[in-house]
């Protein structure tokens, strides 16, 4: 039985469409569109209480009874238990997956989300000093990902849900105005990863 992806058409929808890909579930997409309120439904609500994308339902969850999850960050970790895939039962090689992975949602989520939000505002005066230090904290936390990447190829040892959550939002790096080529190790891995068929097909499904 397929998966139920209830998105819309940015980072932490993305995140979870390209894990969906590249653990070869199949899914169904409900998209929310966010931009006219469908996050306030009650049928949304009642499985994303905090009114906000991505969530999911999976009608064979444990014990072949349906589940559902919302928060990108625990969806990803609940496919990496279901499948086995990118998300490793080792404890010690499971540590950098879990930092990773709450560093993208602690940080490189909120700070470049306001970038965007303050970016879009037209009022200059409104703009800038919080426009100033959201873009000042996201450079910061794309040369903390370019330390990272100076000696290895993913954000673990391996290929990991740390990758497919930091990929949805360096996939706004434009938006929030960060030039890759600034960042030599960021922008390979960030190749490297849009180079997978997967991830193509991830960032190809309808969500909008
Ligand atoms: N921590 C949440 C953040 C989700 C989030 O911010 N979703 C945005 C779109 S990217 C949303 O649904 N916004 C609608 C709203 O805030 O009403 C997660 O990672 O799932």
């Amino acid at each position: 039985m397929s998966i139920e992806l209830h998105a819309f058409d940015t980072p932490n929808g993305r995140k979870i469409s390209v894990a969906l890909e590249e653990m070869g579930l199949p899914y169904t997409v409900k998209v929310i569109d966010i931009r006219n309120q469908g996050q306030f439904t009650p049928e949304f609500l009642a499985i994303s209480p905090n009114n906000k994308i991505p969530a999911i339902v999976d009608h064979d969850g444990p014990d072949g009874q349906p589940i559902s999850v919302f928060e990108s960050g625990a969806i990803l970790l609940y496919l990496g238990e279901k499948t086995g895939m990118f998300l490793p039962s080792d404890l010690r090689a499971r540590v950098p997956v879990l930092e990773w992975l709450m560093f993208q949602m602690g940080g490189f989520g909120p700070m470049p989300g306001q970038v965007h939000y303050f970016a879009g505002l037209e009022n200059p005066q409104e703009q800038r000093f919080a426009l100033e230090r959201y873009m000042q904290e996201t450079r910061r936390l794309y040369g903390v990902m370019e330390r990272r990447l100076a000696d290895r190829e993913y954000f673990a040892d391996q290929l990991s849900v740390a990758d497919f959550a930091i990929l949805g939002w360096a996939w706004r790096h434009e938006r929030h105005k960060v030039d890759l080529a600034d960042f030599p190790n960021v922008q390979r891995w960030y190749r490297m990863m849009m180079a997978r068929p997967a991830v193509q097909r991830g960032f190809e499904v309808k969500l909008s």
